[in-house]
């Protein structure tokens, strides 16, 4: 049986034009080549069932962020031409503070990596309907894994913020989605943490949230990630953060792997929700962890032995030249 491929085809919509790191305009790691990379290397291993997502009503969305920054997103790539970009500049700290554009630009976004283009909120919506397809192919019982490739990521997006090349949390979408039908755990394996999804999920009891990243003392997302975060009130304890030093390799990934498998295991979870990057590779030119590519079959067959129906996510990774074998390991050993 081949592994369905959920497809987001408005992805090459969004073009991100640079970013501004530490003031200085760099050109994007956050491209549709990515995409390009991963479909290719799939289609060569073979295996695998490739469909487009269907079109996601944007509602179903407002049920995870706040309705005003759907909006925001929304009516910002509306108002773009081809080739312009929305970034902000300030970032206002007293709620309400914001009464113009560019103030609220700065309230819907935490960073200065993540610009909105004309074509930006279809294909942020494309990658979440392509998340929540997977989600009810899995509540259906009609796949026991999934694949989506969501392109942009999603797992930095919070209730009402973007950053981190994420707009929408497709992941999350997905686990909220599938929380209708019994626990979720989320194991986010990119090499950045998932911030959004933490954030999304922080109180709650009914999903478990995961990740294995670099340490955010030296990563992005720096603000979130650490050790101490691990969740309130009713989701007390349900939030488990693994931060690894940078340069971290195979034999240094292993325990936090064995360890956070282990908390999925004893949550017990109906379903599983993997955002999955493969930026941990020793390859990606910014994500500072060192896993070869003969890893990522080793991890994916981990993964597997928990016996959970599964969707994966594509989130980061960008070393374009190698980062679709890395996929194609991890789903042929998850599958
Ligand atoms: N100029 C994901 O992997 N920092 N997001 C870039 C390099 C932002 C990563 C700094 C990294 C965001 C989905
Ligand atoms: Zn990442």
């Amino acid at each position: 049986m081949p592994v369905r491929v959920i497809c987001n085809p408005v992805h090459a919509a969004h073009v991100p034009p640079h970013e501004v790191d530490n003031g200085v305009v760099v050109p994007p790691w956050e491209v549709p080549a990515r995409y390009d990379a991963i479909r290719a290397a799939l289609a060569a291993r073979g295996g695998f069932a490739f469909e487009d997502a269907p079109q996601l009503a944007e509602d179903v969305v407002c049920g995870l962020h706040d309705p005003g920054y759907v909006a925001y997103l929304r009516d910002t790539s509306a108002a773009l031409a081809a080739g312009e970009w929305v970034m902000p500049s300030v970032f206002p700290f007293a709620p309400g503070a914001a009464r113009g554009e560019k103030a609220r630009r700065g309230t819907y976004c935490f960073d200065t990596f993540t610009a909105i283009t004309a074509g930006t909120f279809a294909a942020a919506l494309g990658g979440a309907a392509a998340a929540y397809r997977g989600a009810e192919l899995l509540a259906s019982e009609a796949e026991r894994t999934v694949y989506a490739l969501t392109r942009p990521p999603g797992h930095h997006a919070e209730h009402a913020r973007c950053g981190g090349y994420s707009f929408l949390n497709s992941a999350a979408l997905a686990a909220a989605a599938l929380s209708a039908h019994g626990p979720v755990a989320v194991l986010d394996l990119d090499v950045h943490h998932g911030n959004g999804t933490q954030h999304l999920f922080y109180a709650r009891a009914d999903v478990l949230t995961v990740s294995i990243h670099g340490d955010p003392a030296g990563l992005f997302p720096y603000f979130s990630g650490f050790a101490d975060e691990t969740g309130t009130g009713a989701g007390l304890g349900l939030n488990v953060n693994l931060p690894l030093p940078l340069g971290t390799d195979e034999a240094g990934y292993r325990p936090a792997l064995a360890a956070a498998l282990g908390r999925v295991a004893a949550f017990r979870p109906a379903f599983l929700v993997v955002p999955f990057g493969t930026d941990a590779h020793e390859a990606d030119p910014i994500g500072g962890l060192c896993l070869p590519t003969g890893f990522y079959a080793e991890l994916g067959a981990a993964v597997r032995a928990l016996g959970l129906p599964a969707l994966v996510l594509q989130e980061g990774g960008y070393d374009v030249a190698t980062m679709g074998e890395c996929v194609a390991a991890f789903l042929g050993a998850l599958a």
